[in-house]
């Protein structure tokens, strides 16, 4: 007699970004790699907009905060577990203080709250982004078990001076405690190289003080996007039971592969990566779990 294997419980996680419809940055990216890696996504967006506003002028922008919490309280309705929460772009201080409740009202004990800080790159705060701003976000990430920032965002957030790379390993480790400092147990730091060859992220394992780096290939240049497709792998992994060092090599290795493809091809970099044509690669490693 054939004995069906005891079916394994699909994870699920929600997702809480913007969605911009032209541009491959948050919940256009984040849907489609959680999906692909086996996870049931549910999303709560926080404005729709025409396109992300990296470089775009004239985008449409249809704000829905006022809707953001009805979404939670109906679902609080179903009896759901949530295994994780995901947040991103998220664009005033209202929606950090929904969003923080949105946290409290869904999250069981074993849901792994991700935040990324969205905020800025490459030294500067994207368009209608404060210093106040990034305060709060500071206090926000301290809701999380996981964030997820850049150089540029943990540094506003610490209130330290931004430096470009390469880096020394001692600016990078000072960031990494002082992030540790906000709460989250696990900090996964972006667009960290210690030389022209090599970039991808610093991790730290706050409860077992570890800290290591995932390095892939190093393609010089501006690339949209980048944060949400190497938040989202590292969440695909996560969810798939990979620890949080193959997580990061993962997303690494994922987000490197979709900035080559796209430098090949020379798109216009405000349409974001080829991350599309790297998901059944993505998928094989996963498998191998
Ligand atoms: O990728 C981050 C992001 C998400 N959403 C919006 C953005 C950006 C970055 O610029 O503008 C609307």
């Amino acid at each position: 007699m054939h004995v069906k294997e005891a079916p394994v419980r699909q994870k699920h996680a929600a997702a809480i970004h913007d969605i911009s419809g032209l541009g491959r940055c948050s919940l256009t990216v984040a849907l489609p790699i959680l999906s692909a890696a086996g996870i049931q996504t549910s999303v709560i967006p926080t404005a729709v907009l025409s396109t992300h506003t990296g470089g775009f002028t004239d985008y449409t922008y249809r704000d829905l905060t006022a809707d953001m919490k009805a979404f939670s309280t109906h679902w609080r309705t179903l009896n759901l577990t949530f295994d994780a929460i995901y947040s991103g772009y998220l664009g005033s201080f209202k929606q950090l203080e929904i969003v923080s409740e949105i946290f409290s009202e869904l999250k069981s004990k074993d849901t792994l709250i991700m935040v990324d800080p969205v905020m800025g790159d490459h030294g500067e705060l994207y368009s209608g982004f404060t210093k106040d701003f990034a305060a709060g976000m500071k206090k926000f990430c301290g809701r999380a078990g996981i964030i997820v920032p850049n150089i540029t965002e943990a540094c506003f957030m610490l209130n330290k001076p931004y430096k470009e790379g390469p880096y020394e390993k001692e600016y990078i480790e000072d960031i990494l405690y002082g992030l540790s400092g906000l709460g989250p147990d696990n900090i996964v730091l972006t667009g960290v190289f210690f030389d022209e060859s090599f970039l991808g992220a610093a991790i730290y394992d706050k409860n077992n003080n570890c800290i290591d780096y995932a390095l892939d290939k190093r393609i010089g240049g501006m690339f949209h996007g980048t944060g949400d497709v190497f938040g989202s792998a590292l969440l695909a992994a996560l969810l798939n039971g990979f620890d949080l060092y193959r997580s990061a090599q993962l997303a690494v290795k994922f987000t490197s592969g979709s900035i080559e493809r796209t430098y090949r091809v020379a798109t216009d970099p405000r349409f974001g990566v080829d991350f599309e044509r790297g998901l059944p690669e993505l998928m094989k490693e996963l498998m191998k779990r």
